[in-house]
């Protein structure tokens, strides 16, 4: 008997939505069920890209918005093959933002869509999407944006706008101003059918290629 591979969710959403707090009990309760699970998170601020990523973000550092817009994706690319290898090895991930960030807030300043998908084509295909939507309104209630750059209202605004440009049909929506609990099951119901699937298909390389 051969190990079913591991599933590969992403959790994406805007600034605020309360991601890196659900992804974490998301980790925990599959572990707790004996699914080996890992988290990982995009951008990886500890490689040398994401040191130059972690710069840009707190405003140290100026990068033209093409050039940093690569840069995240080098920071996608260089994880493709340990991500690969634990998939493959059985171990479930989950993902702390993905390539549909990286489309949604250089699309918001600006740059074509189309062209922003064009460094990401050919990246791992995630089996789920969980987009966790938070009103601006309601962000701004939980304490607001922080200090990092595209914590502004005016642009986080555009940036819910281009996740939905982004959504396809089979991501699963959820409500993220519900409370931690309930946002939490609403998660672990979305993923349910892929967890129990017997066979998964073969890992696609295949972002956005259509
Ligand atoms: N971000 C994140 C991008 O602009 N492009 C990307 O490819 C990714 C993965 O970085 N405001 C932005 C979204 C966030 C910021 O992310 C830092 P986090 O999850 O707050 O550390
Ligand atoms: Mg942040």
């Amino acid at each position: 008997m051969t190990t079913r591979r591991g599933l590969f969710i992403v959790v994406e959403g805007c600034d605020r939505a309360g991601k890196s707090t659900q992804c974490e009990r998301l980790v925990q309760r599959m572990r707790g069920e004996q699914l080996g699970t890992e988290l990982l998170k995009f951008p990886d601020r500890t490689t040398q890209t994401g040191q130059m990523i972690d710069g840009y973000l707190k405003q140290t550092q100026h990068l033209d918005d093409h050039a940093i817009h690569l840069l995240f994706s080098a920071n996608r690319w260089e994880a493709i093959d340990t991500m690969t290898s634990l998939l493959n090895s059985g171990t479930n991930l989950v993902v702390d933002r993905y390539a549909f960030s990286g489309v949604a807030f250089s699309a918001a300043k600006g740059l074509s869509l189309d062209w922003c998908k064009q460094p990401d084509v050919g990246l791992l295909t995630p089996d789920v999407v969980l987009f966790l939507d938070l009103p601006i309104e309601e962000a701004e209630r939980r304490g607001g944006f922080g200090d990092e750059r595209y914590e502004k209202r005016e642009l986080q605004i555009i940036v819910r706008q281009k996740f939905g440009q982004l959504m396809e049909s089979s991501w699963k929506v959820i409500d993220a101003s519900e409370s931690m609990d309930k946002v939490h099951e609403a998660m672990w119901d979305a993923i349910q059918s892929k967890m129990q699937a017997s066979t998964l298909e073969d890992l696609r390389f295949d972002l956005w290629k259509a």
